[in-house]
């Protein structure tokens, strides 16, 4: 099985043992489909301190983490592995991941995640070692971990292999521009709640009539937006 490699520098790896410990990642890990590699930044600084960050040019609140430390921390991880890994910066200056996103930097062998802190790195450091930036979304946060993290999740999920027997990604929501269909389970009735007298019908097309129909509708009132280039419902195949 084909897996990836992640590198992530951070100056906090132990933020990531934990949330990527458990259940399908921690599986994914175990055979061998996510080779995850933390490394921390700060055994790159060079002074009797340690200094990872400095005082920004031109002045300004906060502090910049230093071109030299990010760029041996780099140097260094890169060489452990070939091939030389794809290198991401978690930054809401970044494109916004999407599902489209998550799958082009799920078929890299491998990526290199900078997670920064602070009020961010060096430029030089960005124009000259990161391949892109990505966000996850339009908020600031303390630190680029956790994007890391949600990088990490949803692209070891389009890793071949990682879901196990269960559902294919290329099935899920988003893999046809909709959301999915709501979902139920025993009991079929509980607290007077019933679950929609259709799927316990045992009539396969309706059913399946039934979910495509609350995909759409679904979409249409919780992301209109994501039906922009959905056909009409006129448009529709018909299921028999
Ligand atoms: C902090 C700050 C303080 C005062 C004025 C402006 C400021 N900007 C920032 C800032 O952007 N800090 C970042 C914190 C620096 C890079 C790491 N940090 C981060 C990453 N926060 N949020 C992200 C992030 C990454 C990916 N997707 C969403 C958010």
């Amino acid at each position: 099985m084909s897996g990836i490699r992640i590198d992530v520098l951070t100056l906090f790896p132990e933020a990531f043992t934990g949330p990527l410990d458990v259940s399908i990642i921690k599986r994914a890990r175990d055979d061998g489909l996510l080779d995850l590699h933390l490394h921390d930044i700060r055994e790159h600084a060079a002074d009797r301190h340690r200094s990872v960050d400095d005082y920004p040019f031109g002045g300004g609140q906060g502090m910049v983490m230093r071109v030299d430390v990010l760029h041996r921390a780099l140097v260094h991880v890169q060489a452990q592995a070939q091939p030389v890994g794809h290198v991401i910066y978690l930054s809401p200056q970044g494109e916004v991941l999407t599902d489209a996103l998550v799958r082009q930097l799920a078929r890299y062998p491998r990526l290199v995640l900078v997670s920064g802190r602070y009020e961010g790195v060096d430029e030089r450091f960005i124009e000259h070692c990161v391949d892109r930036e990505v966000s996850i979304g339009d908020f600031i946060l303390t630190g680029g971990e956790i994007p890391a993290m949600v990088l990490i999740d949803a692209v070891t999920r389009h890793v071949p292999g990682a879901l196990g027997d269960a559902l294919s990604p290329t099935e899920e929501s988003f893999a046809g521009g909709l959301l999915e269909h709501p979902h139920y389970t025993r009991p079929a009735e509980y607290n007077g709640w019933n679950v929609p007298d259709v799927l316990l019908s045992g009539h396969h097309a309706q059913i399946l009539k039934w979910q495509r129909e609350q995909r759409l509708a679904r979409t249409r009132r919780k992301r209109p937006d994501l039906l922009g280039h959905w056909p009409s419902p006129l448009d529709l195949p018909e299921v028999e």
